[in-house]
């Protein structure tokens, strides 16, 4: 397990640039979520986590990229150092809040990778970009790459389910437990679709009374 000290050794200076970016970030999407209500609309997002990826996942990373295993190697090569998730309540709030953040002036996004458009085969859903933030520390401005996974909170379930089988190794019943996986993770994408057709019905059956 790392602890304070394990990120401080290893990140160094670089620790500050990336939670100064994850605030960044997360200040961004508050505003999202301020600027909804104030208007009368409801708050699309459920949750925000951050996380500075752990010292060990990131020498892992580093040297499956044939990198040395020290933070001087992190920018320029590795783009998930600084991570958000953003949990939303429904799948068109996902598209909402990444268009949102994407029309941004000074925000750059890098990559997106729709897996709520195109699953991975794992059944894994969730809408990944690679943003790059500008992150003034003192008079340098740095220019800070982050992954935000935006998902909804069945999406969020699911992935938390099946990340506990990545550790888990000699399971004999792995065939049938990705099976399943797969089969719920269809399952899922169904009910939350549904549950936007049953969202707008009561949206509709309100205005009515309201008139
Ligand atoms: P951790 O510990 O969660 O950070 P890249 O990061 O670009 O080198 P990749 O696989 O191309 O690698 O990136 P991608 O597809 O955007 O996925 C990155 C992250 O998405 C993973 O981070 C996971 O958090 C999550 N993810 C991707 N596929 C799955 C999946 O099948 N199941 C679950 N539960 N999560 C998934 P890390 O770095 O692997 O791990």
């Amino acid at each position: 397990m790392d602890n304070t000290s394990d990120f401080k050794d290893f990140y160094g200076s670089l620790q500050l640039i990336y939670d100064s970016a994850l605030i960044n970030i997360v200040s961004r999407l508050n505003i999202i979520r301020k600027y909804k209500t104030a208007n009368g609309y409801r708050d699309p997002i459920e949750n925000i986590k951050t996380r500075l990826k752990s010292p060990e996942s990131m020498k892992k990373k580093l040297i499956s990229k044939g990198l040395e295993p020290v933070s001087e190697n992190i920018p320029g090569n590795i783009n998930d150092a600084a991570g958000a998730r953003v949990i939303c309540t429904y799948v068109d709030d996902v598209y909402e809040v990444a268009n949102t953040l994407a029309a941004q002036k000074d925000l750059n996004v890098i990559t997106i990778k729709d897996y709520i458009k195109t699953p991975k085969t794992s059944g894994y859903r969730s809408y990944h970009m690679i943003i790059e933030v500008p992150i003034y520390i003192g008079e340098e401005c740095h220019n800070v790459r982050a992954e935000l996974q935006i998902r909804t909170l069945s999406m969020d379930f699911w992935a938390s389910l099946e990340h506990k089988i990545h550790y888990k190794h000699d399971i004999p019943s792995r065939a049938i437990i990705e099976s399943e996986l797969r089969r719920c993770a269809d399952e899922v994408a169904s009910v939350e679709m549904n549950f936007i057709t049953i969202r707008d019905m009561i949206n509709a059956a309100q205005k009515e009374d309201e008139r």
